[in-house]
């Protein structure tokens, strides 16, 4: 069947929280048509890839992607066109040249994005395999051991955590279709602890719940007290992750805990708040744990914790091959967190992925905090073998349509499923 591209097309639809974004479909000659949409973070590392918004303040507060998508059909469409889907390198290659700028802020990497992940889907489509099977880095197909993100703070929620996510990690599932029922119960309990407390349980941008707690402690006591009050052992059934976002609140070379009013930090007392946090709780991963340009803290963190828990790095590497390479290099952390449209193709993220596979670093195929109801990254975080992800809460339509479509993939498997790392 042919997978050489007949059309491409684009359009503006809305994510998550109600923000545009582009989605993009692509005819095959064989008549195989598939659309991917692009996420949008919040918490964006500066080093990013551009999002291209149009930035005219009376429509959608700047937010609109009008010229993106115009890109997409002017720009990206003639040029791809005729072009073999099932070759994404020459694709992804042939719209990098295209834009021609080093972080693809003349097309947009939501346009580029948008474009790469529908040709990869389109491909794996006319071929008759599923999308994790079309992508596959391996021979081994593991579904991620899941982290959702319960209790949210920072830049995606109006609550008192500095701390951006609050994960429950469900370590001693067998499978990830148990992994999903353990965190879902104890999602539920924690709901219900919480307005036994007189706390909201409305949630954030992610799923998680946004209370008004006195401090960042109070998160994982909860989790602890919730784990436990649905069955379950902390460490040993479910454990604790973290993603600080520590970027957000990083000022003037200091840590500022705001929010929960617990003064200011520098980099090697946040790392000994970790220390006393790990010894507490049961924690196995910390993403941004310090901010993005303090590599120097990354690095004394890593060698002081990461024998202990993960060290992810995530607004420091965005899923940039150059800066993984760096942080391999100068010991900076020992996973990566990755993030599709943070380097804006599908070639540039495998290239991300096969690094940290070749260092023996973790690395985590992770959501954005706005996100729309494509799956691509559930299929994406399969193929890419590393045995982890994250996709926000137990909730949210958005969030769960990526858990239900690893439940298909892992019955779809059967026996030859693998869950987690
Ligand atoms: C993060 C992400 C996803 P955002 O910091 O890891 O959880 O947030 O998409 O807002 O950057
Ligand atoms: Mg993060």
């Amino acid at each position: 069947m042919s997978t050489r591209i007949s059309a491409i097309t684009a359009m503006q639809i809305l994510d998550s929280r109600g923000n545009p974004t582009v989605r993009v479909g692509v005819t095959l000659e064989s008549g195989v048509r598939a659309t991917s949409s692009v996420p949008s973070g919040a918490s964006t590392g500066a080093n990013e890839a551009v999002e291209l918004r149009d930035g005219d303040d009376l429509r959608y507060n700047g937010k609109e992607v009008t010229q993106a998508v115009r890109n997409v059909i002017q720009v990206i469409a003639p040029a791809l066109k005729g072009m073999d889907a099932a070759r994404q390198a020459e694709i992804d290659q042939a719209m990098i040249r295209l834009d021609g700028t080093p972080n693809k802020s003349k097309l947009g990497a939501n346009a580029i994005l948008g474009v790469s992940q529908a040709c990869a889907r389109a491909a794996a489509e006319a071929r008759g395999q599923p999308l994790y099977a079309y992508l596959a880095v391996s021979q081994e197909m593991r579904v991620p051991m899941p982290m959702f993100n319960v209790l949210n703070g920072g830049k995606h929620a109006d609550s008192s955590l500095d701390f951006q996510e609050f994960m429950i990690v469900p370590v001693g599932a067998p499978s990830f279709a148990e992994g999903l029922r353990h965190c879902a119960e104890t999602f539920h309990v924690l709901k219900e602890i919480l307005h036994g407390r007189g706390l909201t349980t409305s949630v954030g941008d992610e799923g998680g719940f946004a209370p008004r707690l006195a401090t960042n402690e109070e998160a994982c006591e909860l989790i602890i007290e919730a784990i436990r009050a649905a069955g379950y052992r902390p460490g040993a059934d479910i454990a604790i992750a973290l993603d600080p976002a520590a970027s957000s609140f990083y000022e003037e070379g200091l840590y500022r805990l705001s929010r929960s009013h617990q003064g200011t930090k520098t980099s090697r007392q946040m790392t000994a708040l970790y220390q006393q946090w790990i010894d507490r709780f049961p924690i196995v991963s910390i993403e941004d744990g310090l901010a993005e340009n303090d590599w120097d803290g990354f690095r004394e963190q890593t060698a002081a914790l990461g024998s202990q828990v993960q060290i992810v790095g995530d607004d420091i590497l965005v899923t940039n091959p150059r800066f993984i390479a760096r942080a391999i290099k100068e010991k900076t952390c020992n996973a990566a967190l990755i993030k599709l449209n943070q380097i804006g193709t599908v070639t540039e993220t495998i290239e991300a992925v096969q690094l940290c596979r070749k260092a023996g670093w973790g690395y985590v195929i992770s959501h954005r905090s706005g996100e729309t109801e494509d799956t691509f990254m559930a299929d994406f975080a399969v193929a890419m073998g590393g045995g982890q992800l994250k996709s926000g809460s137990v909730c949210r339509g958005e969030r769960i349509a990526k858990y239900n479509r690893l439940l298909e993939i892992e019955q779809e498997l059967g026996s030859a499923a693998r869950f987690g790392r």
